[in-house]
């Protein structure tokens, strides 16, 4: 047997497979998209990962994320299957404001976004929160936690992202599949009761 196929049994797409959607996980820099993609494809995720030079320390703030050497210079690309007949194609989309080009084009035929969002720095979720609200693309936050960030309410969190009583808010660790999958379960399940 090829060994492409028993390293990677879920390379192949399931023959009952009857929906696919396209979903966007965003958020501001260092916030664990790539992270999260990786965590959950089922496919070899597609990374576009770049070393970080000292000429981006004036853009990308380091703080919280010292360790961090490489960052996004496109885009993440995974699949995950849902279940027996939903796929799900995740698209990572940085966020900083000099991509906001590539946003026309990673959100034709998205359905919603995952907003990837980090309690140490609220403040910086704004901008894709902003983009997705132009683009007109339903949203669910999800607060990927970091260890030495603090803990606030959901209701402090709602308010300080200023969400709509509507909108999906959960917690989750991009290094985690369980948690990291049900990010995405509450954000179809939403996508699921929106009216058309
Ligand atoms: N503790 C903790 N660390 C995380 C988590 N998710 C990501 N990290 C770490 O945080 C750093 C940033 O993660 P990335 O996945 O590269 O973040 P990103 O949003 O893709 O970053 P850019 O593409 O550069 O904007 C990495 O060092 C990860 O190992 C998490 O849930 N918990
Ligand atoms: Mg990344």
């Amino acid at each position: 047997m090829d060994s492409a196929l028993v390293s990677e049994p879920a390379a192949y797409l399931r023959p009952t497979v009857r929906i696919s959607v396209k979903l966007l996980v965003v958020g501001h820099f260092a916030v664990g998209k790539t992270t999260f993609v990786g965590t959950l494809s089922e496919i070899r995720p597609l990374h576009t990962e770049e070393k970080m030079t000292q000429a981006g320390a004036l853009v990308d703030d380091l703080s919280g994320v010292p360790e961090k050497t490489t960052t996004t210079v496109a885009m993440d690309f995974g699949r995950l299957t849902l279940n027996d007949q939903l796929v799900l194609y995740l698209f990572g989309a940085p966020g900083q404001q000099r991509f906001t080009r590539l946003w026309q084009d990673m959100t034709q035929g998205a359905l919603g976004a995952l907003v990837l969002a980090d309690t140490r720095r609220l403040d910086q979720s704004f901008e894709v929160m902003g983009l997705l609200e132009e683009h007109g693309l339903p949203y669910a936050v999800a607060v990927n936690h970091f260890p030495d960030a603090p803990f606030y309410s959901d209701a402090d969190i709602r308010e300080a992202l200023d969400l709509l009583p509507e909108t999906p808010l959960v917690t989750c660790d991009a290094r985690d599949a369980r948690s990291s999958t049900q990010a995405l379960i509450a954000l179809v399940e939403y996508l699921q009761r929106r009216p058309r």
